[in-house]
């Protein structure tokens, strides 16, 4: 038999409502925190692929964002955005957590791919903070959508993730890998430093600051073993301009200072990074400036 027919490989999409810990739960499979994670829903703006490759396999994992706006679940837009989302799944991950689940919005979810023709796994995650009898009313209410599998898991604890892997590996059909085996992701370094500046302004600052903040990167330049980055952090008003920057400059020298130690991380290269704090007017709500931005 040829080599490439023992091979299995397969996209793996992750779904489910904001803040059940999606990014979690794919940078845990990855072993790697590639996407970002923040205690505030909707962190994750965009998919983000994330790429595990072992001697027989490779999973392509694809994390996304907690769809915005769950009231509105019934309009058409909304299915089609969770649809058009799964065009390119072999394997759907359904995601909740065992202290919110099941809203309505989760049992639509569920009624909506329940009519897909793919393997189909409901994860229950952050079973830390369960009570009672919570998993047994979830397996309960879970059974009525005829999953492939069901798991009940905690990422922060590291409990069941292993047992997860193992049934998308049982699922995963065979086929040669979709990418070289040591590409993690097929977004940039560039876009993560990006995400990286982000994650950091959703952890030093509050309430609504960090969904009216964008970071772009304006100059990304590599060498063999370091990388400089120029950087600009857009708010929409002057006050949250002062606000980021933190009297006497000590809070946009924190969030520099994190960024930098993370990215380094993240591409083992020394770091310097240089941050610009810009006012950009309403900037969410113009169409050219969200395309200028990346969404
Ligand atoms: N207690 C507990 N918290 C967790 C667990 N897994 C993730 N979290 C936390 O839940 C929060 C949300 O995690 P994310 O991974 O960003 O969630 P997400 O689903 O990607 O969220 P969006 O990108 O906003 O849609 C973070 O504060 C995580 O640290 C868990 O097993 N137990
Ligand atoms: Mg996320």
């Amino acid at each position: 038999m040829a080599e490439n027919q023992k091979f299995k490989s397969g996209f793996v999409t992750i779904i489910g409502k904001p803040n059940v810990g999606k990014s979690s739960l794919m940078n845990s499979f990855l072993g790697q925190k590639l996407s970002i994670i923040t205690p505030k829903p909707q962190t994750t703006r965009q998919n983000i692929l994330g790429i595990l490759t072992e001697k027989d396999y490779q999973i392509v994992f694809i994390d996304t964002p907690g769809f915005l706006k769950p009231r509105y679940l019934l309009q058409e837009k909304m299915q089609k955005s969770i649809l058009n989302s799964l065009k390119d799944a072999d394997i759907i991950i359904f995601i909740s957590d065992i202290v919110t689940f099941p809203t309505e919005y989760d049992n639509q979810v569920c009624e909506l791919i329940k009519r897909i023709k793919l393997p189909r796994i409901a994860v229950i995650n952050k079973i830390d903070l369960a009570k009672n009898n919570a998993i047994e009313k979830s397996t309960i209410t879970l059974k009525k959508f005829e999953f492939d599998g069901l798991y009940f898991i905690s990422v922060k604890d590291g409990i069941n993730i292993s047992n997860i892997k193992n049934e998308i590996i049982n699922f995963l059909p065979y086929h040669p890998p979709y990418y070289p085996k040591d590409d993690l992701s097929t977004q940039t370094t560039r876009f993560f430093a990006q995400e990286i500046i982000r994650e950091k302004i959703f952890k030093y600052l509050k309430q609504e600051l960090p969904y009216s903040s964008a970071a772009t990167i304006e100059q990304f330049s590599e060498s063999e073993d370091k990388v400089e980055i120029f950087a600009n952090i857009y708010v929409e008003t002057n006050s949250q301009k002062k606000i980021i920057i933190g009297s006497g400059g000590e809070l946009i020298k924190k969030i520099r200072q994190v960024a930098e130690r993370d990215i380094r991380y993240l591409i083992n290269k020394k770091v310097k990074l240089h941050l610009w704090i810009k006012v950009r007017k309403n900037w969410r709500k113009k169409e050219r400036i969200l395309k200028e931005f990346g969404y």
